[in-house]
């Protein structure tokens, strides 16, 4: 039976290829998909053949392409490898996409997923021309039965002049209800309070709008999500886990937390899933998450009854999990809610809420600043995404890494960020395997001591003292001791084998 049962809609439907043709070189496109989650699986695929033909002909073309942050090799990865996008925003994690970015054929403008709405509504992103748009369904009166994200759906359908919508049906009807779109945003100086005071408040509807005399076409289609894939968590994933499970028992224990702690953000990847398996068979019951993007930890806690309801924007599954989640949507449903990007990274909700903030990070400095986006600061990895959102903005903020990467050779914890996308201000407890470090309230001295004792690999320890201990020397007194003419220099690498 077709999925499309607003009559207007079914004469407007037509081939990924035909749809594609309706975007013209230079447009400004902003696509559907999160993680991986509720991305156009069709046209973009067919934009990108045509672009690739355009190309051979020796014609420009190039889109600006907004999505709701990572989606996957039919979108990103496709439309990259055919050189098709002239700008990419605000969240990417897709090879082919950062190979174009860090060779400067492609432009990217990283930016807080929070953000993005707003300034897409202030104008400081340009025209939207078209938007590409995933949906379950199509209901009788023309509204749209959302896919497994939502991320900034409602504000490209709003601002776009021409509407692309697929409708997929391989995404389960039996998500209906599962949605929360917010229509009560207003620009400055009209704004209202966001009047979400739990996680589990609804504050707005299960369906989105679209006006249907921009729908300009509707393509079927019946492709899964990207399967996301999870190893199990390592020796190293489950010393962080184990740490930052003490350092709540701890919290619990000196009356800071709950019992039940506070809503839960966690990061994407395997450490974040690592965190979430600690949860299963630790002491804590009744948790509840306020995210932006649901791993299988999340479905694992809720099945297990340790978390009680989470709010994110996205599904991020591996294929068992999706399956699962399939299976027992009537169970999930009352128990997951998915809300636009700008809500469920809205800075107001993180700080009401008081959010225990969990992300990866890729370096940190001895002060506490993080780069969590910038290899040797310079070649892009993934973006900010929503860490900054939530560790700006929350109760807690706490930042995991592995002390060491590349087989050991590489220090997380160095002298001087060499890119910051966290400040010191913003990041409260850093965590590696060896220890965590917690720096709330002290000053700088006192930090650097704590995560070169407490989150430094032991091989690297003794260059982290050294150059803490010069510093110091060298510069008496000083507020935030540093040697400048080496502080970025990379650290010696360690035969790890041999300590
Ligand atoms: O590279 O695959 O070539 O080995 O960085 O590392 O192992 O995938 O680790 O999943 O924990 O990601 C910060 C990238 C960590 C992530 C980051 C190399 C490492 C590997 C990736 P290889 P892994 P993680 C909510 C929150 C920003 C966005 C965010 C991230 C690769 O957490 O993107 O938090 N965060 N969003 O080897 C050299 C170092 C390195 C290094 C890591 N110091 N030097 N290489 N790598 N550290 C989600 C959203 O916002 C959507």
């Amino acid at each position: 039976m077709s999925r499309i049962a607003y009559a207007p809609f079914r004469s407007r439907v037509m081939s990924a290829e035909d749809a594609a043709a309706l975007i013209a070189p230079g447009a400004n496109v902003g696509t559907s998909g999160f993680t991986g989650a509720g991305y156009p699986k069709a046209v973009p695929k067919a934009l990108a053949a045509r672009i690739k033909a355009a190309h051979a002909r020796g014609e420009e073309f190039r889109i600006g392409l907004w999505t709701g942050a990572s989606t996957a090799p039919d979108l990103d990865g496709a439309l990259a490898e055919a050189d098709a996008i002239g700008l990419r925003l605000p969240y990417q994690s897709d090879p082919v996409c950062r190979q174009r970015i860090n060779a400067g054929r492609m432009d990217y403008v990283d930016i807080h997923l929070s953000h993005v709405a707003q300034y897409a509504w202030f104008g400081f992103l340009g025209k939207l021309d078209v938007a590409v748009i995933e949906v379950a369904a199509v209901l009788p009166d023309g509204r749209l039965l959302p896919a497994t994200s939502i991320g900034n759906n409602k504000t490209w359908l709003d601002l776009a002049d021409k509407v692309i919508l697929e409708v997929n049906a391989r995404q389960s009807v039996a998500l209906e209800g599962m949605h929360d779109v917010y229509y009560g945003t207003r620009l400055p100086p009209h704004r209202m309070p966001v009047p979400i005071l739990t996680p589990t408040d609804r504050i707005g509807e299960p369906y989105l709008r679209v006006d249907p005399d921009k729908v300009a076409a509707v393509v079927e289609t019946d492709a899964p999500d990207r399967e996301n894939v999870f190893s199990p968590p390592d020796d190293t994933s489950k010393r962080i886990a184990a740490h930052i499970l003490d350092f709540f028992a701890h919290e619990v224990k000196a009356g800071r937390l709950p019992e039940n702690l506070l809503p839960l953000q966690s990061g994407v990847g395997n450490i974040a899933n690592a965190v979430l398996a600690g949860l299963l068979d630790g002491p804590f019951d009744g948790l509840t998450a306020y995210t932006e993007v649901l791993q299988d930890g999340m479905l694992d806690l809720l099945e297990a009854g340790r978390l009680s309801f989470a709010s994110a924007t996205a599904l991020s599954l591996s294929r068992a999990a999706t399956e699962r989640f399939e299976r027992d949507l009537d169970f999930y449903r009352s128990r997951i809610l998915l809300r636009p990007e700008e809500i469920s990274n809205h800075p107001e909700v993180v700080r009401r809420l008081g959010i225990i903030a969990m992300n990866g990070l890729i370096e940190a400095d001895i002060y506490g600043n993080v780069n969590s986006t910038h290899i040797n600061g310079t070649a892009i990895m993934n973006g900010i995404g929503g860490s900054g959102d939530f560790a700006r903005n929350g109760f807690l903020s706490i930042f995991m890494t592995p002390s060491t990467r590349k087989d050991g050779r590489i220090s997380c914890i160095v002298p001087m960020a060499s890119h910051v996308d966290h400040t010191e201000h913003d990041v409260q407890v850093i965590v590696t395997e060896q220890g965590l470090a917690d720096l709330r309230g002290l000053p700088p001295k006192k930090r650097a001591r704590r995560i070169i004792e407490t989150c430094a690999h032991p091989a690297f320890r003794p260059q982290l003292e050294d150059y803490f201990e010069r510093a110091l020397r060298l510069s008496p007194g000083l507020h935030t001791p540093h040697l400048m003419n080496e502080a970025l220099a990379p650290l010696r690498p360690v035969d790890l084998a041999a300590e």
